[in-house]
């Protein structure tokens, strides 16, 4: 299975540490295409970025979303680039999961938590978790995409 990690880049890179966690159990379920976004050396700044051009990072990206099966994201830390990629995963009838910690204190996009299909095999869902759940509803998330 190839999975599409979404974390936030240029808009902070303060979750890091929690993409690392989402990443380590995502590569339980299959391959995740865009594990460099849970590396602590990949700044917001974007020195790498120079190197191949913003074109390139994009191209190659949506080459990645299209290849993928399923798409999780880490939504906490608002970023222009994982919206983007959302609404360009919706449009490819992607299967998605957002992730969102309400202990950050902020208030999700109404954009992202209201694409919720709110039933358990909608395309689109969003789940709110505490750190200690996110394996847990992972588990349970891929458990119930292998059934179908
Ligand atoms: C390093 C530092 C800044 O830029 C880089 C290299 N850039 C990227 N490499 C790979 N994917 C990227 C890069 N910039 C953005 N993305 C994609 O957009 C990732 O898949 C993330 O999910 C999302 C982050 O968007 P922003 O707007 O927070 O950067």
């Amino acid at each position: 299975m190839n999975i599409y990690f979404c974390g936030s880049i240029r808009g902070g890179r303060q979750d890091v540490e929690h993409y690392q966690r989402i990443v380590k159990k995502l590569g339980t379920y299959g391959k995740v295409l865009t594990e460099h976004v849970s590396h602590a050396a990949l700044s917001e700044k974007g020195e790498d970025a120079v190197l191949d051009g913003d074109k390139a990072i994009h191209d190659r990206d949506m080459d990645w979303l299209t290849l993928s099966d399923v798409i999780v994201a880490e939504v906490t830390q608002p970023s222009l680039g994982v919206g983007y990629e959302l609404g360009r995963a919706v449009a490819m009838n992607k299967r998605i999961l957002c992730l969102f910690r309400p202990s950050s204190g902020r208030v999700l996009s109404a954009m992202i938590r209201g694409a919720d299909g709110g039933a358990a095999s909608s395309l689109f869902q969003v789940r709110d978790y505490t750190e200690e759940e996110v394996e847990g509803i992972l588990e349970k998330y891929f458990s119930e995409l292998t059934k179908n």
